[in-house]
């Protein structure tokens, strides 16, 4: 049998966005793991991970094969950790704050429903800019995504942002919700591929964000990975449960 594993994404694919993982699908993932090696690539940083899938650091780890965080930034096989680079030693401090200044201005000229604050999360390998805010409550970010879709808030930042920022070899991706995560061209989600692409014959991903300008869709297009596309957790569990059967591993 050739050898197969499955990568995930997390927020729209193992769990609703930014809530925690539901009884069912940590079972599902628990049995799916007898059968085939997991990894999870999410885009949020590891804190943000570990508070949606499992009870701490340590217990994530042992749910997966390889846990990634940030893209891939930040990586584990196992417990091992690799060696991660950071977004300042790449584009250097003066561009860095070029692109902050520019968002925090951006920003100060939008009126929306409600305003919260951490507008910039600094992370080791991108920066993830929310015009709500990150401290929003969960009502109050409900209501920016329905205003977002109306107002195409986030898609106007991020085409503003490419369009200034054009040379500084950087890239804007739509994840979540509330925000965009900004980061250097090539650390989108197929970062994590290196570090275990020549172990798999076959690398199945999951995303739910896989269209352009979504934080999945680079590595679900990429020619090394087979790429499906969910439309939530029920949704995963279903196409994974197809590709169990089409390898002849379901029960
Ligand atoms: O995992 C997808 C995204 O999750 C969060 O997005 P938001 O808070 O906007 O819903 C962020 O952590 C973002 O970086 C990440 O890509």
């Amino acid at each position: 049998m050739s050898r197969t594993i499955l990568v995930f994404d997390v927020d729209g694919t193992l769990t609703p966005a930014r809530q925690g993982i539901s009884p069912e699908m940590t079972a599902f993932l628990a049995e799916t793991r007898r059968k085939l090696p997991l990894a999870v690539v999410g885009g949020s940083d590891l804190r943000k991970i570990t508070e949606q899938l499992a009870k701490d650091h340590e217990h994530l780890l042992s749910l997966f094969d390889y846990v990634f965080s940030e893209n891939g930034l930040v990586g584990y096989k196992g417990t091992e950790i690799y060696p991660s680079q950071t977004i300042q030693s790449v584009l250097g401090e003066q561009r860095l704050q070029e692109v902050i200044n520019y968002a925090l201005r951006y920003f100060s000229e939008l009126t929306l429903p409600v305003k919260r604050g951490n507008f910039i999360e600094f992370r080791k390998g991108m920066l993830n800019l929310s015009p709500i805010g990150r401290s929003c409550s969960q009502s109050e970010r409900d209501g920016f995504v329905a205003f977002d879709n109306e107002h195409k808030i986030r898609e106007k930042f991020a085409a503003k942002l490419r369009e200034k920022f054009s040379d500084y070899g950087l890239s804007f991706a739509i994840g979540g919700e509330i925000s965009v995560d900004v980061f250097p061209t090539g650390w989108d989600k197929t970062y994590c591929l290196k570090y275990f692409e020549s172990d798999f014959d076959t690398i199945h991903f999951f995303g739910d964000r896989t269209q352009p300008g979504g934080n999945d869709h680079e590595i679900f297009a990429d020619p090394r990975t087979v790429g499906h596309t969910v439309k939530g957790p029920a949704d995963t569990i279903r196409q994974v449960s197809e590709v169990l059967e089409s390898l002849k591993l379901s029960q």
